[in-house]
């Protein structure tokens, strides 16, 4: 792939590999935007898409040229060319306030019945999660607070299991936290949490890619074989942080069971898009599109500074995690 292009895939975007040895590819368009000629936004980066209606609404982390990051609704016709707003989302709270925050950042949009939710992260007495709900992107409602800070990187299911709602989170501090481990976290009602456990911890195996910390990335993927979680790791080095991604099988009826987990990073920042940038070596997925056919699109965060698209099918994340999880 070398051209940019686009097309319809039966709806969603999506790209055969070249080489069919490959595991995961990247959009040949990458990356989506093309930060020094957007007039609103200084970066753009860790955002969550869906599909509605045969339309990509996505809700995506964007910072002005104050340098505050803040949550703005996209649309896209394709997936990959995005109309976004210059105005923040405004989150409601149930007294018909608006919930105020100092900066918010890192939404997962998870479509669960016939609602959605945006989980992000906002930072009040440190970061915490929170979650908003929505039928019809005009309107964003906050469910009551859930989470004690400090966390970040809450993801939830995309149905609930065994009657309950089911989120993953990776408490942290209220710095650049130097640990985390993912936990698992039940609910009836998306409000009153428990049953939290220890999901996976950092540096599994000697896994030296995700050395330093570990956060769930996009809504648990459902297949035959149980979830497939794609998930983000941290290494630390002379020069810095290095975000890289990879990929975990949790089982179907009980994802708090673990079935296997890949030792090697799934993609790790190659291209100059993701080794440049205003933080640079990070690649961040916060969105993964799936079809019938059990294509992949993931979305994801390029250095702190644009968003990009990687392309996968289940099929090859099962046959990656199993191989590399012996
Ligand atoms: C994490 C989060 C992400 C960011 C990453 C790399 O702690 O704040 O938003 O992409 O660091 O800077």
């Amino acid at each position: 792939m070398s051209a940019k292009y686009y097309k319809d895939n039966n709806g969603m975007i999506w790209f055969p590999s070249e080489n069919e040895e490959e595991t995961i590819w990247r959009y040949a368009g990458n990356p989506l935007f093309d930060m020094p000629k957007m007039d609103a936004f200084w970066h753009i980066c860790n955002s969550a898409v869906a599909m509605v209606n045969g339309e990509y609404i996505g809700v995506f982390r964007c910072e002005d040229k104050t340098g505050k990051p803040d949550l703005f609704l996209g649309r896209s016709k394709n997936g990959a060319e995005w109309e976004l707003e210059t105005k923040e989302i405004v989150f409601y709270q149930k007294d018909g306030s608006r919930f105020v925050y100092p900066y918010a950042y890192d939404p997962r949009l998870i479509k669960i019945e016939d609602t959605y939710y945006v989980v992000f992260c906002a930072d009040i007495e440190g970061p915490s999660i929170y979650i908003a709900q929505t039928k019809d992107f005009k309107r964003f409602e906050m469910l009551p607070t859930g989470f004690l800070p400090f966390n970040r990187n809450g993801v939830l299911f995309p149905e609930k299991i065994n009657g309950k709602f089911v989120m993953l989170s990776r408490p942290s501090d209220a710095g650049n936290t130097p640990f985390g481990n993912i936990y698992i976290s039940e609910s009836p009602d998306l409000v009153h949490w428990g049953n939290h456990k220890l999901l996976m911890k950092n540096f599994y195996e000697n896994s030296y890619w995700e050395r330093i910390k570990i956060g769930a990335g996009p809504a648990p993927i459902k297949t035959d074989e149980g979830w497939l979680l794609i998930y983000h790791g941290v290494q630390g080095t002379c020069n810095g942080l290095v975000y890289s991604f990879g990929v975990a099988l949790l089982d179907l009826d009980d994802p708090s069971k673990v079935k296997c987990r890949a030792k090697r990073y799934l993609m790790t920042p190659e291209k100059d898009y993701e080794v440049a940038g205003f933080t640079s070596n990070v690649i961040f997925p916060c969105g993964a599109l799936t079809d019938e056919q059990g294509r992949v699109t993931i979305y994801y965060g390029a250095a702190d500074t644009t968003m990009a698209m990687a392309f996968s099918t289940v099929d090859k994340l099962l046959a990656f995690v199993k191989k590399y999880s012996e």
